[in-house]
Formats: structure tokens, C-alpha cells, sequence
């Protein structure tokens, strides 16, 4: 069973470097949003691409399980989204996200989300090729999710806590949110955002285009 699990991983690996390099040639910067399902990756999305169009290339990857419907919600606001399903499987591997790639048309210099499969278990362990890892958690989640799936909140770069407009119903605790996440990942940035009202956007979008700026600056090394 471990053997098993170590031969998929490597040749995950294998892929996710091949992408990487041609990320690395496109100087564009990939990231991966992982989080449950419903803690409002795609409301996110359609917000960001809004903000982004026009000022850089930006290209999404939808990841579930079936249905095309995250990829039509990208393509309403204007931007190439590529859908994938995985049927069975609960994870998006560095494999498919080549394929993806193979029909994406990339323009160089910008952004690629890739929307992980709704799950805070095994999106985890598989490198896509991604610069980053966003984990993504809904205020309604409860403080104790990056308690209960470390390996999630350890693998991400940023954490949002997204839903922020409810967090006055819900009885929850941000800062132990924060706490929560850093508990786990002690230097993890954390940002506070409402994909509904727009509350945090411009921290995020800074995040984004520092990310770039790093991105091609390492391309152009
Ligand atoms: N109140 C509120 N609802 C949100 C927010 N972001 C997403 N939603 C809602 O949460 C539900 C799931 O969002 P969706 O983007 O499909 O989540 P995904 O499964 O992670 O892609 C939808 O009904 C969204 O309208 C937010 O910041 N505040
Ligand atoms: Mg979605
Ligand atoms: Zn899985």
C-alpha cells in the first residue's frame, strides 16, 4: 500500500516538474486553490479574472468530479477555462493539468488558477506544478479545520478566509481561525476576504501581482 502510494507520487512528480518548466518558459505564474467544496473558490475566481482582465493574460483550470459548470461560470466573464473531470477521483494530478495545458493556449507573462477538486485531504500531497498552494476556508467551516487537516493548511502559502460578510451569524473566531492555521504552518499568510462583497480584493490582488513579479524575475534568471 505505502509502495504504491510512493510510485504515484513520483510519477506525479515527474509531471509536475515538466509542467513547471513549462510554466517557467511562459513566465507565468500558477496558482493551485485548494479547499472543501462551497468555500467559494469559483466566486473568487470570477471576481479575480474581473479584476485581472485586461492588465495580464489569465487562464483557469476547473477541477471536479463531473459537470462543466465552474468552467462555464470562468468563461461568463470572459477568460479561456479548461474543464476537467476526474470522475471517480477526488484529486487533480500533475498529469491531467498537462493535458490541460496541451489545449489552454497560454499567452505569455500572466496568470493560471488551476480549481482544485473540492477536498481538504489529497489535493494536499499532489504537486501540479504550481508556484503556490491557496487554501481557501469559508468562515461557516469553523476554527478548527486546519486542526483537523494539517496537511492541507501546512502545504499552502496563503490561507484566505473567505465569507467574512457572515462571520457576524456564525459565531466564529477569526483570529483563532488565524491562530488555527498558524498553528500548523507557522509562517503562512493569512488574508481576510469576502468574494461577495469584495472586502479584502486588493490584498489578495497585491498578493497576485508580487507573486507574478517573483515568478518572472526567477523566469528571467
Ligand atoms: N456570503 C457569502 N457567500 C459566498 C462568498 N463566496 C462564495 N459564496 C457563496 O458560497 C457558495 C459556494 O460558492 P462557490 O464559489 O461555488 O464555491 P466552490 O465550491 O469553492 O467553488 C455560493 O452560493 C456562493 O455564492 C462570500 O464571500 N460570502
Ligand atoms: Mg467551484
Ligand atoms: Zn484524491
Amino acid at each position: 500500500m505505502v509502495e504504491i502510494e510512493t510510485d504515484i507520487l513520483a510519477k506525479n512528480d515527474g509531471f509536475a516538474a515538466a509542467n513547471r518548466a513549462r510554466l517557467a518558459a511562459l513566465r507565468t505564474l500558477a496558482l493551485n486553490l485548494v479547499s472543501s467544496p462551497g468555500s467559494g473558490k469559483t466566486t473568487l475566481l470570477c471576481r479575480t479574472v474581473e479584476a485581472l482582465s485586461g492588465r495580464m493574460p489569465v487562464a483557469v483550470i476547473e477541477g471536479d468530479q463531473q459537470t462543466s459548470n465552474d468552467a462555464e461560470r470562468i468563461r461568463a466573464t470572459g477568460a479561456p477555462a479548461i474543464q476537467v473531470n476526474t470522475g471517480k477521483g477526488c484529486h487533480l494530478d500533475a498529469h491531467m493539468v498537462g493535458h490541460a495545458l496541451d489545449h489552454l493556449g497560454l499567452q505569455p507573462g500572466g496568470v493560471l488558477f488551476v480549481e482544485n477538486v473540492g477536498n481538504l485531504v489529497c489535493p494536499a500531497a499532489f504537486d501540479l506544478g504550481e508556484a503556490a498552494k491557496v487554501a481557501i476556508l469559508s468562515v461557516t467551516e469553523g476554527e478548527d479545520k486546519p486542526l483537523k487537516y494539517p496537511d492541507m493548511f501546512a502545504a499552502a502559502k496563503l490561507v484566505i478566509l473567505n465569507k467574512v460578510d457572515l462571520a457576524p451569524h456564525c459565531d466564529v473566531d477569526l483570529d483563532l481561525c488565524e491562530a488555527n492555521a498558524r498553528r500548523v504552518n507557522p509562517g503562512v499568510e493569512v488574508l481576510r476576504l469576502s468574494a461577495r462583497t469584495g472586502a479584502g480584493m486588493e490584498a489578495w490582488l497585491a498578493w497576485i501581482a508580487a507573486r507574478l513579479e517573483a515568478a518572472t524575475a526567477a523566469a528571467a534568471e
